[in-house]
């Protein structure tokens, strides 16, 4: 007999939570803005009825807890209601700990969620047969430090198991700590539903899958590109899961190496004009469900605009911001220039000569390399930098201020820095 079963796997949806924009510049992006979380959770729920699933599954987080608001709570039980006889089954994340006990009388009765207390589970059958099991447990507060993962046990059938988690996987004790290899051990769930992580991760071997869908609907630069949910897909023994996206706005960081341009940019105005130039191709792609960008350009490499572009306060920079903007007010997709990183430097035609034959720049080069490929070395550079690294635990919120840690970021400060270094060694060499 084959088995076959269709489902969603969504989480973190933060109903109520806005995109976080510098410049709004009219009332019809305000109200556009206001929308676009609502928009991908009413698109998971359409989809859901499109394409005919067997359920719905929400991993924690549905309301955005610091702006929980009688709208968002409206606007979800109306999208469960919509669904009719498809079912829907949550647990409560950290945002919306125990929100179900509050509200569970309310909602429509193909709607399924889980206590605080232990774990439930939910048999869904079709035709008559139990075909998957569903055990989950929310969180009774804030935080929640109980493990658990460990009390998740179903027996080990023919029937597929599936196991709703909000967790950040990596043993923190303030969201259910487990880790990875912790979720593996339990042979019996063949999926685990996890949410927390607002970036969809997925760990797939023979007999199991791991995932976290992310966040749908990402609200600042910590939450880039497009979102969405898993659609998954159960034929006998084999687990097919699709990405599908969801993201009505989407947050881009785009690099611009102004090397390539020489000529082509050497003031002002041509910077607006490249600039738009590349915001009209990306509003070229194909992309039917895109309805803003949110954009930070950065601008790297050595030309003769470096000095231009140091030259600029702030303010000219906002200003000619605007003036970007302005152009991309109206029309089927808009497009928010939100900022302009400048991490130029010098124009230097000398450069490559200097580059093959000074001794100097031979040892800058050894020294970076001996510390990108030393481990302990790299360690310590990283110590070395000090507070400007953002090293929490959680990962729902990033901070402005601070960087994220990973290689690239340190291949760009590492390789910044040595432009610097470049950059005041020649001003020396032609002072003196
Ligand atoms: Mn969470």
């Amino acid at each position: 007999m084959t088995r076959k079963l269709r489902y969603i796997h969504a989480a973190d949806i933060h109903l109520g939570s806005i995109p976080h924009i510098n410049y709004i510049d009219n009332v019809y992006k305000e109200e556009l803005i206001r929308e676009v979380v609502y928009k991908s959770f009413e698109k998971i729920i359409d989809d859901a009825i499109k394409y005919n699933v067997d359920f719905v599954l929400i991993s924690g987080d549905i309301f955005d807890g610091d702006s929980y608001s009688i709208k968002a709570y409206k606007f979800f039980k109306s999208q469960c209601e919509k669904l009719e006889n498809i079912k829907l089954y949550f647990v409560c994340g950290n945002h919306d700990p125990m929100i179900n006990e509050k509200y569970k009388m309310e909602l429509s009765n193909n709607v399924f969620t889980f206590e605080s207390d232990k774990p439930k589970i939910y048999n869904y059958e079709k035709d008559g047969k139990v075909i998957a099991r569903i055990i989950g447990q929310s969180y009774r507060a804030r935080s929640e430090s109980r493990s658990i993962w460990k009390e998740y046990n179903l027996p080990k059938d023919e029937v597929f198991n599936i196991a709703l988690l909000h967790t950040s996987m990596d043993g923190n004790k303030r969201y259910a700590p487990c880790t990875i290899g912790d979720l593996k051990t339990k042979e019996c769930i063949n999926y685990w539903a996890l949410g927390h992580i607002h970036k969809q991760q997925i760990f797939k071997d023979e007999n199991q899958v791991i995932a976290f869908p992310g966040i749908p609907q990402g609200r600042d630069f910590g939450e880039l590109e497009s979102g969405g949910y898993y659609l998954v897909d159960i034929v006998d023994d084999n687990i097919d899961v699709q990405f599908i996206k969801t993201s009505y706005l989407v947050f881009k960081k785009i690099k611009i190496s102004i090397d390539k341009y020489k000529e082509n940019l050497v003031n002002i105005s041509d910077l607006e004009d490249l600039i738009e130039d590349k915001v009209n191709t990306l509003l070229e792609e194909d992309n039917d469900l895109v309805k803003v960008y949110v954009i930070q350009w950065i601008l790297k490499g050595r030309g003769d605009i470096h000095s231009i572009l140091n030259d600029q306060s702030e303010e000219d920079l906002e200003e000619l911001i605007k003036e970007i903007n302005s152009n991309f007010n109206y029309g089927k997709i808009l497009a928010i220039t939100d900022s302009i990183l400048v991490r130029t430097s010098r124009a230097m035609s000398q450069i490559q000569n200097f580059e093959e034959n000074n001794k100097f720049f031979h040892e800058i080069d050894n020294m970076i390399q001996n510390y990108m490929n030393n481990d302990e070395l790299k360690e310590e550079l990283v110590k070395n930098l000090g507070k400007i690294w953002d090293i929490k635990n959680d990962h729902e919120n990033i901070n402005e201020e601070k960087f994220l840690l990973n290689e690239e970021m340190l291949t760009d400060i590492v390789s910044e820095a040595k432009n610097l270094i470049i950059d005041e060694l020649l001003k020396k060499l032609v002072i003196e």
